[in-house]
């Protein structure tokens, strides 16, 4: 257990979670580490580290270059396929549970593009970014969700019309989607705790939600393995990794509530 997940703070969330009639977490990349998937700044190395991520994942880029781009995404994609939700994803799930049977209301949203929550059983998950299983065609928009080995050819063509493809994800530049941004929106309008785990809280839209939940009169929470711009203006903040503090807390509130 590591030093700052003391039980007091790890106590102090378990009551929220339990007293909370409608709760949001918002997750990032930090989530996923724990299941071996490299966050994004630290996504680069060997071949890829002359490259910015933020460099790469843009439509610049793309434009510039769709065989270096998809070839990086493809990448990623491939070693994802030996990733496996960890504790900390379960940990999700259950609370979310717990918080349903008894009436209340539980919205995950993430900013993570590997579907690691929904492989762990999370419902309804509102992904942010999109997703890097789904490859949409330039051209006639065909989406096909992709889960085999890595692709033949970069960039990988439409199976109907032959045009580049290119991942399903939001690059930085591009809008998120409305439908998205809508239920994230009306979620956090109405949470009164909101959970922020695993995000350095500085990409946007995604960072906006932690500051409209704390104006909207809802508490607070970060669960990150080192500070943030939020992390001073949170009711509670602890420095550990999701992987260990959420089985915690979750252990907690079911002996709450
Ligand atoms: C947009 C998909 C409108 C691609 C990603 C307002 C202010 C400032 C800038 C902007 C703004 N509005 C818009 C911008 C521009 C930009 C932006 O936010 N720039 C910032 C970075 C300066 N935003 C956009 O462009 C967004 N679009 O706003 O549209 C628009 C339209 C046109 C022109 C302008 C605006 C689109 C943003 C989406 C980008 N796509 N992902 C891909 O994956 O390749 S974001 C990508 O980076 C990830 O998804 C992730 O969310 C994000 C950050 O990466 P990481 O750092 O790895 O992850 P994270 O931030 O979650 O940090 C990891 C944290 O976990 C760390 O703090 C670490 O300590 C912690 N951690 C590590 N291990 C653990 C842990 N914590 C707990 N346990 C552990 N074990
Ligand atoms: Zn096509």
């Amino acid at each position: 257990m590591t030093q700052s997940m003391n039980p007091e703070e790890l106590n102090s969330i378990a009551k929220m979670i339990a007293k909370a009639e409608s709760v949001v977490a918002i997750t990032g990349a930090g989530v996923s580490a724990e299941s071996g998937v490299p966050t994004f700044r630290d996504a680069q190395e060997g071949l890829w580290a002359k490259y910015d991520p933020m460099e790469l994942a843009t439509p610049g880029a793309f434009a510039r270059d769709p065989e270096l781009v998809t070839r990086w995404y493809d990448e990623r994609r491939c070693r994802l396929q030996s990733c496996e939700p960890n504790p900390g994803h379960l940990a999700l799930v259950k609370l979310a549970e717990r918080v349903r049977e008894r009436g209340g209301r539980f919205t995950l949203i993430t900013q993570n593009v590997d579907r690691l929550h929904q492989a762990a059983g999370s419902d309804d998950v509102i992904e942010l970014h999109g997703s890097i299983w789904d490859w949409r065609c330039t051209s006639c928009g065909m989406v096909q969700e992709e889960r085999g080995g890595p692709f033949s050819e970069f960039p990988p063509r439409c199976d109907s019309c032959g045009a580049a493809r290119r991942p399903g994800v939001v690059w930085f530049g591009e809008s998120l989607s409305e439908d998205a941004m809508d239920r994230a929106d009306e979620a956090v309008s109405v949470c009164d705790l909101f959970l922020s785990i695993g995000t350095s809280a500085v990409v946007h839209p995604a960072a906006g939600f932690a500051y409209s939940a704390r104006m909207n009169g809802a508490r607070v929470v970060e669960i990150n393995l080192e500070p943030t711009p939020l992390s001073g203006l949170v009711d509670v903040s602890v420095q550990a990794p999701s992987g260990e503090a959420l089985p915690r807390i979750l252990d907690l509130a079911l002996a709450i509530s």
